[in-house]
């Protein structure tokens, strides 16, 4: 009987993400050695994630130091179009947009060919705003050093319960557009509760890309950044 009868055959999915984990595993190791804090931003279509990112790469522009040689930088991905790496590209000189065609999340090979377009030796902090989705952006880690998921008022108040997943994944849970808290009806009690429920620890912040409002906090939380381990993930 032929040897080759008996190898276990893996699944396709599972295939898919082993490969993805370890490309995941080089990036994470690559953006440590750089000392660069990145942020893999998931939300729905529409939540706000562009937005949230064009007023903090103003905030973060106006507060920069002028001798300080390292910045932001941003990879954004779409299905089609350019239109958010535009928008971004008014307020950060280091934007790539990747375009996934009919791929609904970013995986881990994006984040690698994007890294490539970039002097990532002028670059301190890199936020990832991922594909329009709340599902399976989750699964697909990229090497970021931190999640952040955000929500919008929106789009209702049973989202965070609707989607488990990226509340237990997230170190960061944003709730987007609270400017419009007094023309809708969404309770915030209820998604909070839900987001406890899933996840005790995670911090919780409500804020607006427009009015500025819970950016104090937000800001904050960039710069207490976990201090990047420069020895991790190295034997990879
Ligand atoms: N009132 C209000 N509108 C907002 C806020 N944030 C975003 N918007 C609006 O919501 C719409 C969608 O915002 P985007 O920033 O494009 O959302 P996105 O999450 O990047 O969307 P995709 O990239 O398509 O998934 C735009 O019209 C924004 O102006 C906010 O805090 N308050
Ligand atoms: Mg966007
Ligand atoms: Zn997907």
């Amino acid at each position: 009987m032929n040897d080759s009868t008996h190898t276990t055959r893996i699944p396709l999915a599972e295939r898919v993400l082993e490969v993805n984990d370890t490309i995941a595993a080089q990036n994470r190791a690559e953006l440590a050695r750089l000392g660069i804090f990145s942020v893999d931003i998931i939300g729905a279509p529409g939540s706000g994630k562009t937005a949230l990112l064009e007023a903090t790469l103003r905030v973060l522009a106006e507060r920069r130091h002028p001798a300080t040689h390292r910045g932001p930088a941003v990879l954004v991905g779409d299905l089609a179009t350019r239109r958010d790496g535009d928008r971004l590209a008014r307020w950060c000189d280091k934007v790539v947009q990747i375009s996934t065609g009919q791929g609904c999340h970013l995986e881990a090979n994006h984040v690698r060919d994007a890294m490539r377009g970039i002097d990532l030796a002028t670059v301190d902090l890199l936020f990832i705003e991922n594909v329009g989705n709340l599902i399976c952006p989750v699964g697909f880690d990229l090497g970021q050093s931190a999640k952040v998921g955000i929500f919008s008022l929106t789009e209702g108040d049973d989202k965070a319960a609707k989607h488990p997943y990226l509340v237990e994944a997230a170190d960061l849970i944003l709730l987007n557009k609270i400017d419009l808290l007094p023309y809708l009806t969404f309770d915030r009690s209820v998604f909070h509760a839900d987001v406890r429920l899933l996840n005790p620890s995670v911090p919780v912040l409500e804020v607006s890309a427009t009015t500025g409002q819970g950016f104090d906090e937000w800001l904050a939380w960039l710069e207490r950044r976990p201090a990047v381990d420069p020895a991790a993930d190295l034997a990879v």
